[in-house]
C-alpha cells in the first residue's frame, strides 16, 4: 500500500498548479467547501499584493474519486492560474538584477543561467497554493477521526498577541482570528498590525512574523523514536522549514525552553480518570511545553508548531544587488509581490503540519480504507486502556 505523500507542480505564473497525493484510504470524502475555503483563506490577509485580485483559486480534481470521495487510488487536484504567461516573453521578462533574500541569486548560479525568472517562477510562494491543497484534504481526513488544526498569526514586526490557545478556547479565538484582517485572534493586536503593514506600503519595505498551529485530539502514538527519520516533531520541522520564507521552526515552548530550569519546562504528569475514554487515555497535563510530543511521539496533549517568517525579499524600493550579466552594482529588480504575507502564512503553516499528522497517522495505522482506520484507531486505544492486563505483568506473545 503507498505512503501517505505528496508532489507539487506548477510555476507562478504556469498554466495550473498541479497536486498529487498518493496514499489517501478509500472511502474518505473530500470535503470542497473545506478545500476551497483554506484555498480562500491562503489568498487573504491585510497586505497582499495585486496577484490576489486576479485570481480566485479553486480546485479541480482530475482523478482519483468518484462521487467526492476517494478510491484510494492517486489523487489529482489542479488550481488554474488566472496570470498564466509564462510563454509570453514580453509578459514575463527575463530577470538579471537578483533579489537579496529570493532564491535569485542562488538558482541562477545552480542552474547557469543569468536570467532569474527560471528560478522565481517556481520558487515563488504561489506554489502553496498546492501545498495548502493537500493539507486540506489532510485535514478532510483528520476530521473524520476527531483531529482538528488551528492556525493564526502570532506576531508581524513587533505585534504580538499574548492570547493562551487551549483546548477550551481554540474554537472561539477561531471566530476572532476569521474576524482579523491579520488572521490575528486578537483585535487590538490586529490594528496595530494592520498600521505597521499601511507603514511598511508606505516605506515601499515589508514585514514579517511568527504563525502558529495546533493541532488537536492526536491518538498518543504517532510518530516514532525508534528512526530519527519518523520523529514527528522532526517531520513537522522539516514540513515547516520547506515551506517559502521560514527562518526558524519551534515546537511548543521552542527556544525559551533554554532559559528555564527542567523544573520549569517539563509537563508534569496526572491521571483523570474522567478522561480515560477520551484520545488522552486520562494523562493530563497542566503545562504543554513540550508541545505534544515528547521523543518524537505524540503523547495526547496538541501539538503546537511556530514558524517565524522572513520579510518577503521583494521590497518596492529595491535592495543593493548586482547585474548578472554587466557585473555592475544596481538596485535588485521589482517584481509584483506581497507587503506581508504572514496571514497566508498561517494557513500554509497550518495545512503542512496538518498534512504530517496525517501521514504519521496512516503509518500507524496503515489502512485500505477509512473504515479499518477509524477501526484501527479505535481498537488500538481500547487496548491502551485495558492496560495493565491482568495480572499486571501479562503480556501478550
Ligand atoms: C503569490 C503569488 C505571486 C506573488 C507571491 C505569492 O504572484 P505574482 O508574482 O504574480 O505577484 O505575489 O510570491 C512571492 C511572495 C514570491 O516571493 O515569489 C501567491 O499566490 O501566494
Amino acid at each position: 500500500m503507498p505512503i501517505l505523500d505528496y508532489q507539487t507542480a506548477g510555476e507562478s505564473h504556469g498554466a495550473a498548479l498541479i497536486t498529487i497525493l498518493t496514499g489517501l484510504p478509500r472511502g474518505l470524502t473530500l470535503d470542497l467547501d473545506l478545500i476551497n475555503g483554506e484555498l480562500l483563506r491562503r489568498q487573504g490577509g491585510y497586505g497582499r499584493g495585486g496577484r490576489q485580485r486576479i485570481e480566485r483559486d479553486v480546485v479541480e480534481f482530475l482523478a482519483g474519486t468518484r462521487q467526492g470521495k476517494t478510491i484510494a487510488s492517486p489523487l489529482c487536484m489542479r488550481v488554474v492560474n488566472k496570470d498564466s504567461r509564462m510563454d509570453d516573453g514580453a509578459r514575463t521578462p527575463p530577470v538579471y538584477r537578483p533579489r537579496p533574500g529570493h532564491a535569485d541569486l542562488a538558482g541562477s548560479i545552480k542552474w547557469l543561467t543569468t536570467d532569474c525568472r527560471e528560478t522565481l517562477e517556481r520558487a515563488s510562494a504561489r506554489e502553496t497554493a498546492a501545498r495548502v491543497a493537500a493539507g486540506a484534504v489532510a485535514k478532510c481526513l483528520l476530521r473524520e477521526v476527531g483531529i482538528e488544526v488551528f492556525g493564526f498569526v502570532r506576531q508581524i514586526l513587533d505585534a504580538g498577541t499574548e492570547v493562551e490557545v487551549t483546548e477550551e478556547n481554540w474554537r472561539s479565538l477561531r471566530e476572532r482570528r476569521d474576524a482579523s484582517e491579520t488572521y490575528c485572534p486578537d483585535e487590538r493586536v490586529t490594528e496595530r498590525q494592520c498600521a505597521i503593514i499601511r507603514q511598511a506600503k508606505i516605506d515601499k519595505d515589508t514585514i514579517g512574523g511568527i504563525v502558529e498551529a495546533h493541532i488537536f485530539g492526536c491518538p498518543p502514538g504517532l510518530g516514532s523514536c525508534m528512526d530519527w527519520r519518523t520523529r514527528l516533531d522532526a517531520r513537522l520541522a522539516y514540513a515547516v522549514m520547506g515551506v517559502q520564507a521560514m527562518k526558524a521552526v519551534e515546537i511548543g515552548l521552542g527556544r525559551a525552553c533554554a532559559s528555564r530550569p527542567g523544573s520549569a519546562v517539563h509537563d508534569p504528569i496526572r491521571f483523570d480518570p474522567a478522561r480515560r475514554g477520551d484520545h488522552t487515555l486520562g494523562f493530563t497535563r497542566d503545562t504543554n511545553n513540550a508541545g505534544g510530543t515528547e521523543g518524537g511521539i505524540t503523547n495526547g496533549q496538541p501539538v503546537v508548531v511556530k514558524a517565524t517568517m522572513k520579510p518577503i525579499s521583494t521590497l518596492l524600493r529595491g535592495l543593493p544587488s548586482v547585474d548578472l550579466n554587466t557585473k555592475q552594482p544596481e538596485m535588485s529588480q521589482y517584481e509584483r509581490s506581497d507587503i506581508c504575507a504572514v496571514s497566508a502564512a498561517s494557513v500554509v503553516v497550518e495545512c503542512v503540519a496538518a498534512f504530517e499528522v496525517a501521514r504519521a497517522l496512516t503509518e500507524k495505522f496503515p489502512s485500505d480504507s477509512m473504515i479499518e482506520l477509524k477501526r484501527g484507531i479505535e481498537s488500538y486505544l481500547e487496548y491502551a486502556r485495558s492496560l495493565p492486563l491482568d495480572p499486571p505483568t501479562m503480556t501478550i506473545a
